[in-house]
């Protein structure tokens, strides 16, 4: 009696092929878009900055593709997130003259979060991440950004 059951709904399958290929289609269709999306997404980098440090303090990124920075504060004091161009080598203090050699930066407001965009340097490498603020980078709040 269950073969038969089975054998019946098979036989209904089969009366409606179209709505099982719609259902493929879609399945299909959505596939593209993922994978469409795995060629050109975004990718997200996170650090928690205290006093004074970035945890991690290392992150991978793809090479000239855009990147979230999500940035978490617990620290009552502002940080930064500064990325220097390849190869910039930072005349302590950091200051002024150090501010020319700076690709991209965002600030974190003490007790709070911060997302921010930037794309990825086009070359890869190994890059200097440093908090600006006075004292900060002399404390060893710096990283690494590493693009592939
Ligand atoms: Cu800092």
């Amino acid at each position: 009696m269950p073969i038969v059951t089975r054998i019946q709904m098979n036989a209904k399958q089969l009366r409606h092929p179209s709505k099982t290929w719609r259902g493929g289609m879609i399945l299909l269709m959505f596939a593209t878009l993922v994978a469409g999306c795995g060629q050109n997404n975004a990718q997200t980098i996170s650090t928690n900055t205290t006093d004074f440090s970035f945890t991690p303090n290392v992150w991978n990124v793809r090479a000239g593709e855009r990147v979230t920075l999500r940035m978490m504060n617990e620290s009552n004091t502002e940080h930064e997130w500064v990325l220097l161009q390849q190869g910039a080598e930072v005349t302590m203090p950091f200051d002024a003259d150090d501010e020319a050699r700076i690709a991209f930066e965002s600030e974190v407001e003490p007790g709070s979060a911060k997302v921010s965009f930037f794309t990825a340097p086009a070359q890869a490498g190994t890059y200097r991440i440093v908090c600006g603020l006075p004292g900060h980078l002399e404390q060893g709040m710096e990283g690494t950004l590493i693009v592939q």
